[in-house]
């Protein structure tokens, strides 16, 4: 007989639990399917050396229980990739979560019967449970973009992903090395695979703003002072546009009301405190070009200053807007290319043509490899969606209705989709806030949600197709007012070949929260509701 429970969850990273925790105390019957061999998600396959968050870790953290977020200790102002992990592990052992978790199990096909009112999740091994709602916690950067570069099955020694990356150490030294791509993973792995390795070429596409992370050991007076009080200090950041650093307020004047000794004098401080701060010294950076290009320009000045070769310096220089793709978060990554060994590749203007058995062959030259790491990033926000054959109703696939881009209300439910909550989906704040904070508000909604929907005798909710017409261009006219749409980046779906260009993640987390809160205070409106 197939096993049957209210919910199905897809996906046991930092959503999934926190999901099944609270799916739990709607009272209702659960199961995770997981593809991986325990929980965590992003942290269970982002092994790479030098992983780390790049949120400060007093924020990357659950605020669900009150004596979870007072017994944790964090070490440091980032958390490492294991640190991340041994957190996870405990969250997963403190609410005896694993009793409904299945691993290694990947999800492969959920069909919705309209008659039963039920969903039909099969798995890769072909086994099938029912459910009544199906929630996919299957995370927005999980989905590994590995290029597709002739020859790649022909090289003779190890190639890696960093969102793949092996659980035993994979030992580069003495190795010549190759790191095509340099994003938030690229960035992260180079300063410390270059400390191993014997050379190390890195492949440089498009050069990204990395701005220093300031790393250092918890201070424990902002950790005491923070637990003093950590539900005021979630309220405060939530508050925040992207959800987080609310210590550190944007400044709202303009750039252009100060002299030019002032901005400099502000730069240098915002810079001066680590993280993406840089972009909070004026209101106008993220709305007006110019604005944007000062900033710009500042930074590619501290590169000019760090880098001791101009040619490797300008080619670091990144030309986009600043924040139009994400800001990495880095330690020592301009100071790297100083070392002896590390080599920069422009793959710009001398394309990757081919990978021998020997290594990378460029447009302009060739380059003898032991490995190659993929720091390639992924298909953001869809990925792994569409990865999964999804039939709605009248066998209606997702992959198709989203052909021309991802539509959806609130980044919650799909119209031709009764049942299915996509958490932290497109349309939704997701990746442009602290990602916990987005998690804890979508787990709370979808839980509020279900609890409605019992207490109401509802059988069936699905977003309407009004509903989510007007959510999606609320979404573009959002994005419009800012310069995120002025650059290829994950964001936009621009790094994949032939994925349609739709601004994905929804700019602003409050005014989001506040109309998450809103329809569901108004009945769900938006949604439409059936009751047997
Ligand atoms: P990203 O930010 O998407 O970076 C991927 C990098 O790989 C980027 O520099 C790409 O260049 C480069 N890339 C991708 N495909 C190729 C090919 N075929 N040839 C050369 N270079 C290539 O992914 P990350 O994993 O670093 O970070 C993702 C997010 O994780 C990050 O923003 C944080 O939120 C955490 P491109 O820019 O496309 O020219």
């Amino acid at each position: 007989m197939t096993d049957s429970f209210d919910v199905v969850i897809v996906g046991a990273g930092l959503g999934g639990i926190q999901m099944l925790h609270q799916v739990r105390q709607v009272g209702l019957t659960v199961r995770v399917f997981e593809a991986g061999s325990g929980a965590g998600g992003t942290w269970h396959w982002n092994r790479y050396p030098g992983a780390r968050c790049d949120v400060e870790s007093l924020e990357y953290s659950y605020q669900f229980s009150e004596e979870l977020q007072q017994d944790w200790e964090w070490t440091r102002r980032y958390s490492s990739q294991p640190e991340i992990l041994r957190y996870i592990d405990h969250v997963v052992e403190r609410f005896d979560l694993d009793r409904d978790i299945r691993y290694h199990t990947r999800v492969e096909a959920l069909t919705y019967d309209e008659r039963a009112g039920r969903w039909t999740v099969r798995t890769e091994a072909g086994d099938e449970v029912v459910a009544r709602f199906v929630i996919m916690a299957t995370g927005c950067l999980s989905s590994a973009n590995v290029p597709d570069i002739a020859g790649r099955e022909t090289f003779a020694g190890e190639i890696h992903h960093t969102a793949r990356w092996p659980k035993q150490p994979v030992d580069l030294s003495g190795k010549r090395v190759g790191v095509v791509g340099t994003g938030s993973s690229g960035v992260q792995a180079i300063p410390v695979i270059a400390q191993q390795a014997e050379e190390l070429y890195v492949f440089q596409r498009t050069a990204a703003y990395t701005l220093p992370a300031r790393d250092q050991p918890l201070d424990p007076e902002l950790r005491a002072a923070v637990k003093a009080d950590y539900a005021g200090f979630r309220a405060r950041n939530s508050a925040m546009p992207t959800a987080g650093l609310s210590r550190y307020p944007t400044n709202p004047s303009s750039i252009f009301l100060v002299s030019a000794a002032e901005r400099e004098a502000a730069l240098e401080y915002f810079w001066g405190l680590g993280g993406p701060l840089v972009l909070r010294s004026f209101g106008d950076i993220m709305s007006d070009p110019r604005a944007n290009e000062l900033v710009s320009d500042f930074v590619r000045g501290k590169i000019r200053q760090i880098v001791r070769d101009p040619e490797v310096a300008d080619l670091l220089s990144p030309k986009q807007p600043i924040g139009c793709k994400r800001v990495c978060i880095g330690t020592d990554y301009y100071e790297t290319f100083n070392r002896p060994g590390v080599h920069l590749v422009d793959v710009a203007s001398a394309p990757i043509e081919e990978i021998t058995p020997d290594g990378i062959r460029t447009a302009a030259g060739s380059h003898a490899l032991d490995v190659i790491v993929f720091a390639t990033g992924f298909d953001a926000m869809t990925g792994a969606l569409l990865g999964i054959d999804i039939r709605g109703r009248d066998s209606l696939s997702l992959k198709e209705m989203w052909s021309a881009g991802p539509r959806t209300y609130l980044g919650l439910g799909v119209p031709g989709f009764p049942n299915l909550f996509t958490m932290t989906g497109p349309g939704s704040p997701s990746v442009l806030t602290n990602m916990l904070v987005a998690i804890h508000q979508h787990a709370t909604w979808i839980a509020d949600c279900l609890q409605y929907l019992v207490d109401h005798d509802i059988s069936v909710i699905e977003a309407t197709h009004e509903a989510e017409d007007a959510w999606g261009m609320h979404v573009d006219e959002v994005a419009g007012k800012t310069l995120f749409p002025s650059c290829d980046s994950w964001y936009l779906g621009a790094n994949i070949p032939g994925k349609k260009r739709v601004f994905m993640p929804l700019v602003g987390f409050p005014a989001y929260a506040k109309t998450c809160a809103e329809v569901a205070e108004g009945g769900y409106r938006g949604f439409a509701l059936t009751r047997p």
